[in-house]
């Protein structure tokens, strides 16, 4: 029986935009339920947050299609929303902060454990890369403010005016409706926070996380995104996860880090999305208002993604096509 609810996730999922292969692959592989979390061992695989992580995972999957690795798709797949100015929330075009600067948080981890990342960092477009030259570059795992811009510049990377003009616009729109946004707590929320996990063909893991953050934030605040653990957390052993949402209570939870322990008791990538949600329901004394969405792969390629409110969408690519998935949620 086709439940209404299957029916509209069906419906979503074939709506979604791009594919690796014909539309009949699609709808083969979306009817018969590989897709959803849970399902059969597999390999390789990208998941990412969000309707552009669907973008994102067509450039992930030229790499990890080509035999590359997992480490080499996430920061090429991340990379795409970071450049794409329509994309708010991430990189270049990202909404700047309550002064009108662009500051941006990017994390990446690799099958071997090493880890980095840069926050609150100014004027380079794509700060996964910086992240990874701080991993591959130097044994530290995370550089921030005027220390990570000067890092990048060091490292070659151009320094860009990241403030669009439609940026700027919803800057002052913003500034001049005295919102009730800027009561510093937003009590609506946009997400765009692009997180992803990927699984190559050699059956090694790897993350990456990258965001502009909370729209008009605190000069200076740092979310999840950029802390290993929190925004995402890789351990080839188990399993990757990654985070979308409010960072604060993410990091309140070491949400990424969390989902992965919980994989690594024996809990199915899809459970231990939800215990860690539970875990952020129980902190916030009952039922939050803000949004966190988790999603998950484990060695066996079982995928797992959830959120607490309705709404998240997660883009999964693999074999049969790419497409655009509506979340379970929990409230
Ligand atoms: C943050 N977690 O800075 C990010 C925001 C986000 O989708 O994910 N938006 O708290």
């Amino acid at each position: 029986m086709l439940t209404r609810r299957h029916f509209l996730k069906v419906s979503a999922a074939l709506g979604a935009i791009g594919g690796f292969l014909p539309a009949r692959s699609l709808l083969a592989g979306v009817l018969g339920g590989r897709s959803r979390p849970g399902a059969d061992s597999r390999r390789p695989l990208v998941i990412s947050t969000w309707k552009q992580g669907v973008a994102a995972n067509e450039a992930a999957w030229n790499v990890l299609s080509g035999g590359g690795s997992a480490l080499g798709a996430v920061e090429a797949g991340v990379m795409v929303p970071e450049a794409d100015p329509e994309i708010m929330s991430v990189g270049y075009g990202g909404l700047p902060d309550e002064e009108c600067r662009v500051t941006l948080d990017a994390c990446i981890m690799g099958p071997d454990g090493n880890a980095g990342s840069v926050a609150f960092v100014q004027g380079y477009k794509h700060p996964i890369s910086v992240a990874r030259k701080v991993m591959e570059e130097t044994d530290h795992v995370m550089i921030v403010g005027a220390g990570a811009a000067e890092f990048a510049r060091k490292h070659g990377f151009p320094k860009e005016e990241l403030l669009t003009e439609e940026a700027r616009k919803r800057w002052l729109e913003w500034k001049a409706s005295m919102s009730d946004r800027d009561d510093w707590l937003p009590p609506e929320e946009d997400h765009d926070t692009i997180g992803m996990v990927a699984l190559d063909g050699s059956g090694d893991l790897a993350g990456a996380c990258t965001t502009s953050g909370l729209a008009f934030k605190i000069h200076g605040r740092v979310g999840d995104s950029p802390i290993i653990g929190s925004g995402m957390y890789v351990d080839n052993e188990v399993g990757a996860a990654a985070a979308t949402g409010r960072g604060e209570a993410v990091i309140k939870t070491c949400g990424s880090f969390l989902v992965v322990e919980l994989m690594r008791q024996g809990l199915s990538p899809q459970k231990a999305c939800k215990k860690a949600l539970e875990r952020i329901i129980k902190k916030s004394g009952g039922r939050p208002e803000f949004q966190v969405a988790y999603i998950a792969v484990n060695r066996d390629g079982e995928i797992g993604a959830l959120s607490l409110q309705k709404g998240f969408q997660y883009a999964l690519g693999e074999e049969s096509g790419n497409r655009l998935m509506d979340s379970e949620y929990l409230l």
